[in-house]
């Protein structure tokens, strides 16, 4: 079952799992007001799951007979920042109530960290899976929180609990809204729309960034990997590439020559950006469950423009 199957990543990873596992088994988890649309509704169950009612979670688990819940609900960091008790609710006490389910129940957990985990202190160049995690925003507290109390789980009841720490996520099917790296996103939006581009983020601003196929293989190759192999749990750093906005820009122009960028620095995204790493080194991901990732920004740059020329122009 997917939790928030509707947003960036849960749309996505629904469809993923069912294409694997077959429609009748992945069960696409939504609020009311975001309710599943299209191919997301027609192609499988879906059930009303709020995770700040634990009723609504446990009859679904029930109902369905789950075994692994994908728990996507979330608010990204710059949204939460203007929300943080909002945020704190749906990510903390959301992520409690899905766990003493998951513990009743026998399920298994994914709940997404991120790389808002880290803050100022913690080294930006190849940043260690273990080391310092101090974040300021309410976001990367959360994310650090989200990331012990799974562990505790793990340790204190047994429950099966994996998790990532997803860099940006760049995808062209559901807008991921609220990100401080959703500028990487809408610049391809603006380019295929031949509109210019106004860059939040400052030059020479690096984050690890991931096309989302990686993004989908990495939570489902570790939720099958082999526990015997896992030494680390909650969460893994996963990166796929790490660029700076002149790059993306650079990436794009080769296939739009005309394509314009400009920028107008948001202060609280660069200030979030500046504070997390420039790029993560995700060896323990490569080594204890084989992560590894096909997409580099050339090949994701090629596949974005291709398919969001086809759905936004050639409709
Ligand atoms: C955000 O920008 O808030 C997210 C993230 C990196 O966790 N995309």
């Amino acid at each position: 079952m997917i939790v928030g199957s509707t947003g960036q990543i849960g749309s996505e990873l629904t469809m993923e799992l069912r294409k694997r596992y077959g429609n009748e088994s992945v069960v696409a988890g939504y609020i009311t007001g975001a309710e599943p649309k299209g191919e997301l509704k027609e192609s499988g169950p879906a059930a009303l799951v709020d995770v700040t009612d634990p009723n609504t979670i446990e009859a679904a688990v029930k109902q369905h007979s789950i075994d692994t819940i994908y728990n996507m609900a979330a608010l990204l960091s710059v949204v939460a920042e203007n929300n943080p008790q909002l945020a704190w609710k749906i990510g903390i006490d959301g992520l409690w109530n899905i766990l003493e389910v998951a513990r009743q129940c026998g399920c298994a957990v994914f709940t997404p960290s991120s790389i808002g985990s880290f803050g100022a202190d913690t080294p930006h160049i190849h940043t260690p899976q273990d080391t310092l995690q101090h974040p300021r925003t309410i976001y990367g507290v959360s994310k650090v929180t989200t990331e012990l109390l799974s562990d505790y789980y793990f340790h204190r009841y047994g429950v099966d609990t994996r998790s990532v720490r997803f860099p940006g996520i760049i995808s062209n099917v559901t807008l991921p809204g609220g990100g401080t790296t959703d500028y990487a996103v809408e610049i391809y939006y603006a380019a295929v729309r031949g509109e210019r581009f106004v860059c939040p983020i400052k030059e020479g601003t690096y984050m690890d960034m991931m096309y989302m196929p990686d993004a989908l293989d990495a939570a489902i190759r570790l939720m099958e990997a082999d526990p015997a192999r896992l030494i680390h749990r909650n969460a893994f750093n996963v990166t796929a590439m790490s660029f700076a906005p002149e790059q993306i820009y650079a990436s794009i122009k080769k296939h739009l020559p005309d394509f314009e960028m400009v920028y107008d620095i948001d202060p609280l995204k660069e200030e979030i950006a500046e504070s997390w790493p420039d790029c993560m080194d995700d060896t323990c991901a490569r080594q204890e469950w084989d992560w590894n990732p096909k997409y580099d920004l050339e090949t994701m740059t090629a596949d974005m423009l291709e398919k969001l020329k086809a759905r936004l122009v050639e409709g």
